[in-house]
């Protein structure tokens, strides 16, 4: 999954589109590094990002998914929270809900129920404003279990056919370094679910703070940390470098595929 970040201050990922068609082009870009999903997403979930309006929200969003499915049917997943981007985001042509609220939002469960497309659901301890102040776990794995059960349940009871949801347990969404690690460490102990696993570990601060490095800086820890998911169980990695990290994943499927 390659990411397409529609926002002004995406600091992590240099994507400034001043246009939607500079944006289609980058999308397209990735598919031919290896990437099989796209990810459009308008809102900055940074810790203590300014919220974004729904009409500002559509608007960087809606062009770039319409300009991306005039070239290509790419599969594309929409980043968003909000009950009416989704909606209108999956009629533009988006494939997949990207939720890093796990469907908590008012009207997003519903609505996802209504569309019938598949949902990543993420974990995520308290909201972006504050979620990086105080992350607290007796066992972070098990938390985060216990979150999947309770949101796979009200999918389910909702109508969401279980076989629609991805689970995500939201790397760097108020988790301390040492509580990204267990998890990655730990990632494994996910596979009861039989459900698609989701891991976005890519140029997150994680990877700064083991290698006192800059965003710019950090293609050969994520892809290092996409690869570690993937042994670990991942079907789906978030990544910014797709090329890089297509050419590790295909280096493991080799070896893996020798055995
Ligand atoms: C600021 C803070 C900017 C965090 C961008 C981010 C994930 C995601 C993001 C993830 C899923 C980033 C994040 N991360 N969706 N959206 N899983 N499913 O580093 O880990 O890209 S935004």
């Amino acid at each position: 999954m390659g990411v397409l970040n529609i926002t002004p201050d995406s600091f992590s990922d240099g994507g400034r589109y001043s246009n939607p068609e500079d944006a289609a082009d980058q999308a397209l870009r990735m598919m031919s590094e290896g990437a099989s999903i796209i990810d459009v997403g308008g809102e900055s979930t940074r810790p203590g990002a300014n919220p974004v309006s729904v009409d500002q929200e559509l608007s960087r969003v809606i062009p770039v998914i319409e300009a991306i499915r005039k070239k290509s049917n790419v599969v594309l997943s929409i980043d968003s929270s909000k009950p009416q981007v989704v909606a209108q985001a999956i009629a533009a042509g988006a494939n997949i809900i990207n939720d890093v609220y796990a469907l908590r939002q008012p009207g997003a469960i519903e609505m996802a129920a209504l569309l019938q497309v598949p949902v990543c659901l993420m974990h995520m301890q308290e909201k972006p404003q504050t979620m990086q102040l105080k992350p607290d776990y007796v066992d972070v794995v098990d938390e985060v279990k216990a979150f999947f059960d309770e949101r796979i349940a009200a999918c389910v009871s909702q109508g969401i056919r279980r076989d629609n949801i991805i689970l995500d347990p939201g790397f760097g969404f108020g988790k301390t370094l040492q509580h990204n690690l267990t998890l990655l460490s730990r990632l494994n102990e996910f596979a009861n679910y039989r459900l698609p696993i989701l891991a976005g570990l890519s140029r997150k601060s994680m990877l700064g703070a083991l290698l006192d490095k800059d965003v710019g800086d950090r293609a050969a820890a994520s892809v290092t940390a996409a690869l570690l998911a993937v042994i670990k169980g991942a079907l789906i990695v978030r990544v910014h470098d797709v090329a890089e990290t297509a050419e590790a994943l295909m280096i493991y499927q080799a070896v893996k595929n020798a055995t």
